[in-house]
């Protein structure tokens, strides 16, 4: 079985793929984005799976890749065209070349014309291909920078994705406008600047004729993407991405909430303030509370936030981790930065056998 996922990176506009072999865990992502190494690496942990590989289709003008964080987080290997012109990758890819995930294999398509660089990816199955910024939803990736050559991408797709089969998905590395899948015969057919009758000089004429604005962050991305993502100055503080918090052993997740789960809570009882965001009746009742906790309903925590220390770290806690995610996002929405949420609240606490005062054995 196959897990895929397509994640959105919504400043660039940049599509992330995650394809995942269930039988053996192994899984690729093509195209991660550095600002958002953190939740796909959540997004790997919560399905299980390890990261073999990092691709790309290109070297991008938009954004900065994952690969290098991705790379010293969870020891994927990078992977990239040779013709990239690339230094920093594990693995130099060629047209033909096949990428391995468990059982399930990505075959290289060489398909230069937005950069000399570009290559497309297909799975083993034809079912699906990854076009980078060669053949867009409706549209085509632009051809006037980065080596590109709008003759070159004409080939290229024709050659190379319209020769794939009719119902092959694909999937672009960009969309404005929010568009997310296409197939090979409806690009052949409805393409606005390939498609039907449409020559190789119509084309040429047309992107010639784009006028876009360079990327805004092209002065950045693309010396970043040359060395595969390594920042400059090798710690990732240097790029936008804050370090990971120090105080506790956090766990961060998909959903966006930093998670302590109750051994770790219990092991650095004595640093954070443990926040009740339940009811009065339920902090008394039969589940009890953890000793010290401070109790404030999460209906009043906007308001009452200023009741709790600014220089101690807040761990927050509800009846099964549910309110308590949402009193994370109160608190730092009022300017709390260390807060964390206690994974399956008061009632993994108690079954993992962690001290409570006052409730029912
Ligand atoms: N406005 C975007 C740049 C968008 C852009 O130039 N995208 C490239 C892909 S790297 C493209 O090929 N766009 C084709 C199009 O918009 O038709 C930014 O500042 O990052
Ligand atoms: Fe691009």
């Amino acid at each position: 079985m196959l897990v895929f996922r397509q994640l959105f990176d919504p400043q660039s506009s940049t599509y992330t793929y995650l394809l995942g072999d269930r039988p053996s865990g192994q899984a690729v992502l093509i195209d991660p984005v550095f600002e958002q190494v953190r939740r796909d690496a959540a997004l790997l942990a919560e399905l299980g799976l390890k990261l073999v590989a990092t691709l790309e289709t290109h070297i991008h003008a938009d954004h900065v890749t994952g690969a290098w964080l991705l790379k010293h987080r969870t020891s994927s290997r990078i992977m990239l065209a040779a013709s990239s012109g690339a230094a920093g990758a594990d693995r130099q890819l060629v047209p033909d070349d096949v990428v391995a995930f468990g059982g399930r294999r990505l075959m290289v398509r060489g398909t230069p014309g937005h950069t000399n660089g570009c290559v497309t990816y297909v799975l083993d199955d034809r079912s699906m291909a990854f076009t980078g910024d060669c053949l867009m939803i409706r549209g085509a990736g632009r051809t006037d920078f980065q080596g590109g050559d709008a003759a070159a991408m004409y080939r290229s797709i024709h050659e190379q994705i319209f020769t794939l089969p009719d119902d092959c998905l694909l999937y672009p590395a960009h969309d404005y406008r929010g568009l997310t899948v296409t197939s090979v015969a409806e690009e052949r057919r409805f393409n606005p600047r390939i498609g039907g009758e449409i020559g190789v000089g119509d084309f040429t004429g047309y992107m010639k004729n784009l006028g876009l604005a360079h990327p805004k962050l092209m002065d950045i991305a693309v010396p970043a993407n040359l060395r595969c993502g390594r920042p400059e100055g090798e710690a990732s503080e240097d790029r936008g991405m804050p370090a990971d918090p120090g105080w506790a052993p956090l766990r961060y997740s998909f959903a966006g909430v930093w998670e302590i789960d109750p051994h770790g809570l219990e092991e650095n009882a004595g640093a954070v303030q443990v926040l009740d965001v339940r009811e009065p009746e339920e902090f008394t009742g039969p589940l009890g509370h953890i000793r010290e906790a401070v109790l404030i309903p999460l209906g009043e925590l906007a308001e009452r936030a200023g009741e709790l220390a600014r220089d101690r770290p807040v761990v927050a806690v509800c009846r099964a981790g549910g309110r308590s995610a949402q009193a994370t996002v109160i608190l730092q929405q009022a300017g709390f930065k260390d807060v964390a949420n206690l994974t399956g609240g008061m009632l993994r606490w108690r079954a993992e056998g962690h001290p409570v005062d006052g409730g029912s054995a």
